[in-house]
């Protein structure tokens, strides 16, 4: 089976490297044959599209590991260069990765067992479900389940965490999902339209390094109100 990541990244050159290297050589499980990564630098600022250009992926033994990025000439946001991915890969199923350190890629076999398993079509990891994660902003948290809660009720599903960034499906979910979000409404974009889809969803608990501002974070309080807003637009009118 081959797996293609996705990797949105936006003035990342801090940890952009290092999170590639770390999904080269990611725990995969023995029934992947062959990885491919995919980066989109989303006009970054600083120095993430140098970095991605002198990328080579370190041999991951007998297990192919092919490495491409793409560019927006402009910035776009996440649901962007997330789309301008997802077009270009052709695994059978498809991750999305952080380019910030946030999420592991040792979390991968977790990730993909529902699928291997033939139990589910979409896997979420959350960070609400016991992994280890860093204790941090208590705030946030309120607000992540206020968004996760008010997706739910739209839904249906009893999701713990929309707004995770790890979503994996097969590429069959991929070819149904009709994506058209710009920036973070990505995750309430793709929620509904898998609850819609109704195919089988699971969630595995993951770790979750979260980061301070100081060190990079970038999410703030106008991304909670455009979370809400779109929750109710892919929910009510974005079918
Ligand atoms: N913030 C932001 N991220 C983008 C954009 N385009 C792509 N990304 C990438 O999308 C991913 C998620 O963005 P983050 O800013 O980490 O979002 P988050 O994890 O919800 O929030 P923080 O980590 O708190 O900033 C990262 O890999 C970013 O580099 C963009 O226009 N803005
Ligand atoms: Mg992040």
């Amino acid at each position: 089976m081959k797996v293609s990541i996705v990797v949105p990244a936006y003035n990342e050159e801090r940890t952009i490297t290092e999170v590639l290297d770390r999904v080269a050589g990611a725990p995969y499980p023995e029934a992947v044959s062959e990885v491919e990564i995919v980066a989109v630098d989303d006009c970054s600022r600083d120095g993430t599209a140098a970095r991605l250009a002198a990328y080579r992926p370190p041999a991951a033994g007998a297990r192919p590991c092919r490495f491409s990025w793409f560019r927006h000439e402009v910035n776009r946001g996440k649901g962007a260069a997330l789309r301008t991915g997802f077009a270009q890969v052709t695994g059978e199923v498809i991750v999305v990765q952080d380019a910030d350190l946030e999420y592991d890629p040792a979390d991968y076999p977790a990730l993909f067992a529902p699928i291997l398993a033939g139990k589910a079509e979409v896997v979420i990891g959350s960070r609400f479900l016991g992994g280890p994660h860093r204790v941090l902003f208590f705030w946030h948290l309120v607000g992540n389940r206020f968004l996760t809660l008010l997706s739910n009720m739209f839904t249906g599903l009893n999701m713990s965490d929309m707004e995770t960034c790890y979503k994996v499906f097969t590429r069959e979910v991929k070819e149904r999902l009709r994506l058209t979000s710009e920036r973070f409404g990505f995750e309430p974009e793709f929620t509904a339209r898998v609850a819609r889809m109704g195919v089988r969803v699971y969630e595995v608990p993951i770790s979750y390094n979260g980061r301070t501002y100081a060190e990079g974070k970038k999410i703030g309080w106008a991304d909670g109100i455009e979370a809400i807003w779109c929750i109710f637009k892919f929910n009510l009118w974005g079918r």
